[in-house]
């Protein structure tokens, strides 16, 4: 693909009002969420979970795109339909995670690199004839005293250079995740300062190593104070911290950009993009949410592995994907959850 069609591609992710559903638990973390509503970790539990997202009726008011694990590109509806059909069939667009998750940086300790770039292009490209065409690599950093590292950095920004430019030739659009971690007791200026350096770096790497940073998509954490810290950074401060980050670090020319949840409560997360949203004029590159957490946890709440809470479960979906969508417009108001 061209590096036009490669943009066009990034780009279509981002119409007003839609968001990415980022569905791609690997299969320890989705037997974590499933274990937290007590539910059998098993297989088909997982495939009704997903089944019971993809079918929801009309998520496609609110969704551009959604990130799936590798058993769930293969997997199908109780009738034989694969899930990407149903989500192809609403105008959806199939993303599909191709890292193979972190382990220990030996030599570093506390910190992770991510791996998955044995045999990935040919893994792309049967991605590719499964219906995906977008593929993202999510490589964390933590915030501590001494991390993260230059070493970390670098090493996992080589990888995310070697697996997006393996996307752009099997014409898929890489959506490089580089997040870091809400957790912690960082401030607020810690985390704007390390974002804006891996953000750099990264993108540093991308460009040195030929990557078409145009035909991509950035997936980054919002800038807030960690988790631990003693005072949670109001939205206002989020949003400014956050577009400050990405208008010095983030190429104006990139695809996009869209935020993870990170471990913020659904309304925070939404409370924060709504305040990005209104900033977000000042960018050269459109943005929205790719939230899983802020998404799911109500959705899975609601479900509680029950056949008869499928309906309230996809209503609770499509309420958080409706809040969500408003946030993106710089709509959402907090009284328009019990509404
Ligand atoms: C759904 O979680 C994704 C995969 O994580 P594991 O490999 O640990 O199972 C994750 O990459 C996700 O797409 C993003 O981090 C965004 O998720 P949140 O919950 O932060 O919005």
């Amino acid at each position: 693909m061209s590096s036009t069609s490669l943009h066009a591609c990034a780009r279509s992710f981002f119409k007003e009002g839609k968001g990415i559903l980022a569905a791609d638990e690997s299969t320890k973390t989705m037997n974590k969420r499933l274990r937290s509503i007590g539910v059998p970790e098993e297989p088909e539990m997982r495939r009704k979970y997903r089944q019971l997202l993809f079918t929801a009726p009309n998520i496609e008011e609110y969704l551009t795109g959604t990130i799936m694990y590798d058993s769930s590109i293969r997997n199908k509806t109780d009738d034989g339909t694969p899930f990407v059909d149903v989500l192809i069939a609403k105008g959806i667009i199939p993303i599909i995670k191709v890292d193979k998750s972190t382990t220990e940086h030996t030599g570093f300790p506390g910190e992770v690199i991510t791996e998955g770039l044995d045999g990935l292009f040919e893994r792309l490209e049967e991605y590719y004839e499964l219906g995906a065409r977008a593929a993202k690599w999510r490589a964390v950093f933590s915030i501590s005293e001494n991390t993260p590292t230059e070493q970390t950095i670098l090493a996992n920004s080589f990888a995310l250079a070697r697996y997006a430019a393996l996307c752009q030739k099997a014409n898929i659009v890489p959506m490089v995740e580089p997040e870091v971690l809400f957790k912690g007791a960082h401030s607020l200026q810690k985390a704007e300062e390390v974002t804006t350096y891996v953000l750099t770096k990264m993108f540093e790497i991308l460009a040195w190593y030929k990557t078409d940073i145009t035909g991509m998509i950035l997936k980054t954490s919002m800038v807030l104070a960690g988790s631990e810290h003693e005072k949670e950074s109001s939205p206002e401060e989020v949003a400014a911290a956050t577009v400050r980050v990405l208008g010095s670090a983030v190429p104006k020319e990139v695809g996009g950009v869209v935020f993870l949840s990170g471990g913020q409560t659904w309304q925070r997360a939404t409370e924060n993009l709504n305040a990005i949203s209104n900033l977000e004029p000042t960018l050269p590159f459109p943005t929205t949410f790719s939230f899983s957490r802020a998404i799911e946890e109500p959705i899975l709440e609601a479900w509680g592995g029950k056949e008869e809470n499928i309906e309230n479960a996809q209503q609770a979906m499509l309420h958080r994907l409706k809040m969500n969508s408003l946030a993106e417009k710089g709509e959402y108001d907090p009284s328009l959850e019990n509404g």
